[in-house]
């Protein structure tokens, strides 16, 4: 028989073994800013690398785990000129890099402000190989301001459905809801951040709940069955800091948001994650009927409680749900809107 130390010791390298191998790839100077504030804040356990084809904004703007200089010989370090397809190229050849960064992992999340050259381009080219090496791929991007005009919008458009063909999900932010939520008092950089923040909640929210054990536990397995339901996913999370009715309070705040409207009132599967230091059985499963009552009892529920004496401003609810109905919610394979891509380029769909 082994001794307790060895026998602890043996259990931390199954649990290791068993953790799921996440990464966050972010494409593109946009799709690099906004991994770069997820570097910065807790991330979980999953790794981040940037993929940019602009040398200088590699360097000196981004922090990752691991950065990739894509197309050193094509564009020279100096950016893909908003050519979608030079971002393509690129990509293509470094694909060995990008290889080796999917290579192995269980998610993928693909970052990308889509509009100019190397996010548009190299995205679905990250994807695909993403998916060649089996992993679930994640793609969380935003389009381009209406103000910015036609061209990057169309490159929008027209590189959208290269990377629905190889990703599980995407889901779509428009900058020009960004725009109409603005604090014209608050900077730039601080209104960039509302979309980051945005993003960044629904990957950490993920990378955690598949990786931190919580007194209810839910596992990548959990996930997986989750999405099996269907592929059209949101993912939120919200906040009360506390008193009667909180339960309610942050539900409806995980519900709610600036980007993207999102109907689930036939969402067909839920892992929904409460977390908190004093979080009563009852709490539970006043949160598990709670959904059932949006969605209706055909809605697969798994549920998960983690219980953290640190966290003393109230209480967190974490919901992946599939089977959601919104504009901004592409499942793998789907078609996508018009709609998607406001007034700019109306005419091109007549
Ligand atoms: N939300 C958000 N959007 C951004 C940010 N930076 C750029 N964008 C948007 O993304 C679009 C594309 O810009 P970039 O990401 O810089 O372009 P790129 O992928 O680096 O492409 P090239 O520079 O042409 O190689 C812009 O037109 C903006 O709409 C950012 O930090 N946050
Ligand atoms: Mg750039």
């Amino acid at each position: 028989m082994l001794a307790l130390k060895e026998n602890t010791e043996e259990l931390n390298r199954i649990a290791d073994l068993a953790k799921i191998r996440i990464r966050i790839i972010g494409c593109g100077g946009g799709g690099t800013n906004i991994l770069t504030q997820i570097n910065q804040k807790d991330h979980g356990e999953a790794k981040t690398v940037a993929i940019n084809t602009d040398a200088s904004h590699l360097l000196k703007k981004v922090s990752a785990d691991g950065k990739i200089l894509i197309g050193k010989n094509l564009t020279r370090g100096m950016g893909a000129g908003n050519n979608p397809e030079i971002g393509k190229l690129a990509a293509l050849e470094s694909q060995d890099y990008i290889k080796k960064a999917v290579f192995g992992q269980d998610v993928i999340f693909i970052v990308a402000t889509l509009g100019g050259g190397t996010g548009t381009g190299s995205a679905p080219i990250v994807a695909k190989l993403a998916k060649e090496n089996r992993s679930l791929v994640f793609s969380i991007v935003t389009l381009p301001f209406e103000s910015e005009g036609k061209e990057k919008m169309n490159n929008a458009k027209d590189w959208l459905p290269a990377l629905s063909e190889y990703s599980d999900v995407i889901i779509v932010i428009p900058n020009q809801k960004l725009e109409e939520s603005m604090d014209k008092a608050k900077t730039y950089e601080e209104n960039f951040s509302l979309t980051a923040n945005f993003i960044m909640d629904q990957i950490t929210g993920l990378v955690k709940t598949i990786n931190d054990p919580g007194r209810i536990n839910i596992d990548y397995q959990d996930l997986k069955k989750i999405l099996l339901r269907s592929r059209s996913t949101f993912m939120a999370i919200g906040k009360s800091s506390g008193g009667e009715g909180r339960i309610d309070y942050a539900i409806s705040q995980a519900l709610k948001n600036s980007f993207i409207n999102v109907d689930i009132s036939k969402a067909s599967g839920c892992l929904l994650r409460l977390i908190g230091s004093d979080i009563e059985l009852g709490e539970y499963n006043y949160a598990m009927k709670k959904i059932i009552d949006i969605t209706g009892v055909d809605c697969e529920i798994i549920g998960g409680v983690e219980i953290r004496p640190d966290i003393t401003d109230g209480i967190y609810v974490f919901m992946v749900l599939t089977g959601v109905k919104s504009d901004y919610i592409i499942g793998n394979g789907e078609t996508i809107g018009k709609e998607l891509f406001g007034n700019v380029d109306a005419e091109s769909f007549v």
